[in-house]
């Protein structure tokens, strides 16, 4: 954070933020509140924000209306006809022309245009004289309370008798402590009281002024009626209006007071890549990840016994459906929709549904540590709500993915050197029983050659050529089998690999994005309301 206070701007802004990001996580009445709020700041600025509006306030008898004339140094409050006791708010105001739409605003109706300022400084004010704070009237208390909530300055108007008045300070002076910045606190009357005891006064309304929260308010003695301490009020007033700062200040207040009832969502963790790692492999897991990669080996393995094995027996593999077609995934076809195509995978068992919604708890809730209650319970919510979306799109995520499905080039080299075996043998069977059956039949004898020399000297030609024809088809069936073993784990390995990325778009799409939205909320909150609290 930049050593410089945020401006207003920057704090309106940031209110806003925090409503808008914050909405469904900041209590109603707090969001509502802030709302009045963001729409008062919205609509004062946008009304002569060079004006300083100041209020008069106190209650009845005080001296209000008399204060603000002698302020003005004519009877413009007392002067005016429909006033016996002052019910309307009348506004005095100088350079009262860009004033007109502010005054609207404030509803004030009545309304007095001056022209020479009452300080030099203060040539652009609005001053406001208010119905008592704690008239019978129902209407005028709430006229003053609802312009106490607007003006930019306050002036609390109390007397020698009713300063200490307990109603008027819990009430009133203590709910506006936010703005004791830009409160002044008069005590009017003061030619009613001897020189000795004006002290004594001032002196206990300033420590009870103290208690009502406002600690650096000042208090000015003055009187309407001699004009005793008047010129100080004209300056102090003059230096309210002549700050942009003292302008802000109320707005400013306002806005850090609603912030610092918001409550902070916390410190919002990053999320961790191993976490997400981890979800995708346990929804992996209950998605059927394993089953499939592993159909994917076995159906490998029981395609290359067909091809590569001996031909007297492979066949009856044949007999057995492939694991792959037997879970709706076998070779895709041109024209196939992937994203329509289901897997015949059985529908997820309640153990599996439970693992899932157990790794998207979890990982919602490891996202989330740390971070408060509601925003917490947010970011549950927007994983859990996965939870219904998950068990189709995972399934049609398994379908769409390319698996390896297509034999090896080997297969038919190997089979073919099979059928070429199996035929030397048949060759060879056929030839011994030709020669063993021929001469009964009368038929002309087959001759049996034999091997003529070395460390096969004597074997018949035809009984080698039996043996020779079940070593090679043993043996190659045997070495194709290990050949397969080894390539098929390294397809169930690869079909892994390829079903988990296929399976992390899903769990990012619909669990790892939503729980990410949610604390980019919350982080976006919580610096907001830095700023607006600051
Ligand atoms: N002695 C004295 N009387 C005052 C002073 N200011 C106001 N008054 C009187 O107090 C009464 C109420 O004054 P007013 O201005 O109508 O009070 P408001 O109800 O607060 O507007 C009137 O009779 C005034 O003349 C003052 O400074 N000294
Ligand atoms: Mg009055």
């Amino acid at each position: 954070m930049s050593a410089a206070k945020p401006s207003l701007d920057d704090r309106i802004a940031a209110l806003r933020t925090v409503t808008e990001a914050g909405a469904g996580r900041i209590p109603s009445a707090i969001a509502g509140e802030a709302q009045v709020l963001l729409h008062q700041a919205e609509a004062r600025r946008s009304r002569s924000p060079e004006h300083t509006v100041i209020g008069v306030f106190g209650a009845t008898g005080s001296g209000k209306s008399s204060l603000v004339n002698a302020l003005v140094g004519e009877d413009v409050a007392v002067a005016h006809v429909r006033r016996p006791t002052t019910s309307q708010p009348l506004a005095v105001t100088w350079d009262g022309q860009g004033a007109a739409e502010l005054l609207d605003w404030l509803d004030v109706r009545e309304r007095v245009e001056r022209q020479s300022p009452i300080d030099k400084r203060a040539t652009k004010l609005v001053l406001v004289d208010l119905p008592d704070v704690d008239s019978v009237e129902a209407g005028n208390r709430a006229i003053a309370e609802r312009l106490a909530g607007q003006v930019d300055a306050l002036i609390w108007v109390v007397d020698p008798q009713k300063y200490a008045d307990d109603v008027l300070h819990t009430q009133f002076i203590a709910p506006h402590a936010r703005h004791a910045a830009v409160t002044l606190v008069v005590l009017n009357q003061i030619d009613l009281l001897s020189l000795a005891d004006r002290a004594v006064v001032v002196k206990s309304l300033q420590s009870i002024i103290e208690r009502d929260g406002l600690p650096r308010a000042r208090v000015l003695p003055v009187s309407a009626r001699t004009l005793e301490g008047i010129d100080e009020l004209r300056s102090a007033i003059g230096e309210l209006a002549g700050s942009r700062a003292v302008r802000d200040a109320r707005l400013t207040a306002d806005v850090q007071t609603l912030a610092a009832r918001i409550d902070d969502p916390g410190k919002t963790p990053r999320l961790a890549a191993k976490n997400a790692v981890r979800l995708r492999d346990e929804v992996g897991t209950a998605a059927g990840v394993d089953i499939v990669a592993s159909a994917v080996a076995r159906s490998y393995r029981k395609r290359a016994g067909q091809a590569t094995g001996w031909p007297l027996v492979s066949w009856i593999g044949r007999l057995r459906a492939d694991p792959l077609t037997r879970l709706g995934l076998g070779p895709k076809r041109r024209g196939d929709d992937p994203d329509l195509h289901r897997t015949s995978l059985p529908l997820m068992s309640a153990g599996a549904q439970a693992r899932m919604s157990m790794a998207v708890r979890t990982f919602a809730d490891d996202a989330s540590a740390g971070v408060s209650a509601p925003w917490r319970a947010g970011v549950r919510t927007a994983a859990g709500q996965a939870l219904d979306t998950l068990p189709v799109g995972l399934d049609l995520a398994i379908a769409r993915t390319n698996l390896p499905a297509r034999g090896s080039w080997w297969w038919a080299i190997v089979g073919i050197v099979q059928w070429v075996a199996l035929m030397a043998g048949v060759v060879g069977g056929l030839w011994l029983l030709g020669a063993a059956l021929l001469p009964t039949f009368g038929m002309p004898t087959l001759g049996i050659p034999r091997v003529e020399s070395g460390p096969l000297e004597g074997w018949a030609v035809p009984t080698l050529l039996i043996f020779a024809a079940v070593l090679v088809g043993v043996l190659l069936g045997l070495l194709s089998t290990v050949f397969s073993a080894v390539t098929a784990a390294g397809r169930r390995r690869s079909s892994r690999r390829r079903l988990l990325a296929s399976i992390d778009e899903v769990v990012q799409h619909d669990v790892v994005a939503p729980v990410s939205a949610e604390l980019d909320r919350a982080r976006a909150v919580s610096a907001a309301l830095e700023v607006a609290r600051s």
